[in-house]
């Protein structure tokens, strides 16, 4: 007797045209029930592409290939004023904005970006998945994205230049800085004497190369893998922001999925969040070496001068107002007492 699965799938194969079932049987095969993109502004090699590559296999595993994640890197899907705009529409479901980039949309979130406010990981932690960060991810769900418990590290900010070293706040004067999209940043180097612009990272490299700007800032692993030490010449370790990434969803896309989907697919995005926490640190260690092999000179300016600055041209002041109380205390109970 012929078996009845075999039965039924000949039936169903015999109403499918003979033109179309080459091409249709390989997608029934493949379709997964909820195929959701992801953009990013980095390239493969960084950290965040590699876990959450990794995290994507593992949705897709344990959801039993019911859920598809498929990452677009390195501004593929354009820079991060466009993905923003597209996890909000929809035409992507997953992006992971730094928080000084959200803050355009998201005006708190860029609370943990406050010039030299965290002097290491063990505060940002603590506040990031505690109070502060639950405050900003409140703020997101306002603007209908879903953020993710967990931040991805993008890493204490340096500072390079084609120019000349920067030893303390003096050598910011006039410095032609990029920033990004951020207006707390421009307002962070206005105060410290620099003459900073605006620049989605999709375009910093051959706005280095071709001299638009003289210098830029970035945490180490992103100067490594973006390579930006080919049109740098200095790095200085002026730590003076510590910036994340908000792993965040559309909100339609993230509440289409039933419970069971949404636990399996929090679960590998945070996990993979706290995996690539500990990547950026080892490689903040290790990094160093490499870009003194690659040819940047490296220096460690004190932070005294710059925090001595930003509190004379009324920086901190003028931040405490625009986030307001509530938020500025959390930083505070966090880091100590800022202005
Ligand atoms: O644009 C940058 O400098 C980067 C890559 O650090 C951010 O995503 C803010």
């Amino acid at each position: 007797m012929q078996n009845p699965t075999r039965r039924r799938a000949l039936r169903t194969l015999s109403a499918v045209p003979a033109a179309g079932l080459v091409s249709a049987l390989p997608r029934i095969a493949r379709a997964a029930e909820f195929s959701l993109k992801y953009g990013n502004n980095l390239p493969l090699t960084h950290p965040l592409n590699i876990r959450a590559q990794e995290a994507a296999d593992r949705i897709a595993k344990e959801s039993k290939g019911r859920v598809e994640i498929k990452i677009f890197p390195n501004n593929q899907l354009g820079g991060d004023t466009d993905m923003l705009a597209q996890v909000r529409s929809g035409g992507i479901d997953f992006f992971t904005p730094s928080a000084l980039v959200i803050a355009t949309l998201v005006p708190v979130a860029a609370i943990n970006a406050v010039g030299f406010a965290f002097s290491d990981y063990k505060q940002v932690w603590a506040a990031m998945d505690g109070k502060l960060g639950a405050h900003v991810r409140a703020a997101i769900a306002k603007s209908r994205l879903y953020a993710f418990e967990k931040m991805w590290d993008n890493g204490f900010r340096q500072t390079t230049s084609s120019k000349a070293p920067v030893t303390g706040a003096k050598d910011m004067d006039g410095l032609k800085i990029r920033v990004p999209v951020s207006p707390l940043s421009i307002s962070m180097f206005k105060g410290l004497g620099a003459a900073p612009a605006s620049l989605q990272f999709s375009e910093v490299y051959s706005a280095l190369q071709t001299k638009i700007v003289d210098a830029q800032e970035n945490p180490l692993p992103i100067i490594q893998v973006a390579k930006l030490y080919e049109v740098q010449k200095y790095a200085s370790l002026t730590n003076h922001i510590w910036d994340g990434y908000w792993f965040i969803a559309n909100g339609r896309s993230w509440e289409a999925l039933p419970a069971d989907l949404k636990a399996i697919v929090a679960r590998g995005i945070n996990e993979a969040g706290l995996q690539q926490r500990e990547d950026i640190k080892k490689l903040n260690d290790s990094v160093v070496d490499d870009l003194k092999a690659k040819g940047l000179a490296i220096n460690t300016p004190s932070s005294d001068s710059f925090r001595a600055k930003l509190r004379e041209s009324g920086f901190y002041g003028e931040w405490k107002g625009r986030f307001g109380a509530e938020a500025w205390g959390l930083l505070e109970a966090a880091v100590g007492k800022l202005a």
